[in-house]
């Protein structure tokens, strides 16, 4: 009995010490930008667990946003096949965000008020990854990148 408590007290240090490990990215809107995020830049090591919370506060004027995450140099690209979502009629329930094999790590649209999380592990390839958010007309401005380090 006894040594079934150590196991699993032992399980429990191992969680936490991992967890210790993961990056953390916390989002939410720019204070005075209603299309910016209020920090743009983030490092990460590669190949490290990332968790992305988006606690949207509203900022200066409420609108839904998310985070994408592409692939190095993608960003016009995706930007292009976010803006040609326009036309389809379900935009809205896929979150405005295209299928392309150039998004890495995505989140649904995060309401003002509401927070989302998710969680990814880094790209194995150093680099700069751009991220945006893809609400309409937002991606020209709402952009960032993710540095992966080695
Ligand atoms: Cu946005």
């Amino acid at each position: 009995m006894t040594r079934r408590i150590a196991l699993f007290a032992a399980l429990v240090l191992s969680a936490h010490s991992v967890r210790a490990d993961d990056a953390v990215i916390e989002l939410k809107p720019h204070p005075t930008n209603p299309m910016g995020y209020a920090t743009s830049e983030f490092t990460v090591k590669a190949g490290q667990k990332v968790k992305v919370t988006f606690n949207n506060t509203g900022g200066i004027a409420p609108q839904p946003h998310n985070f994408v995450l592409c692939n190095p140099g993608t960003l016009e690209k995706v930007g292009a096949a976010v803006n040609a979502m326009m036309t389809d009629p379900a935009a809205m329930s896929k979150n405005f965000t295209p299928e392309s094999p150039d998004i890495l790590a995505k989140m649904k649209l995060v309401q003002p008020g509401t927070t989302e999380s998710i969680e990814f592990t880094a790209p194995a390839g150093v680099g700069d990854y751009p991220f945006l958010c893809t609400f309409p007309g937002h991606w020209l401005l709402m952009r960032g990148v993710l540095k992966v380090t080695q």
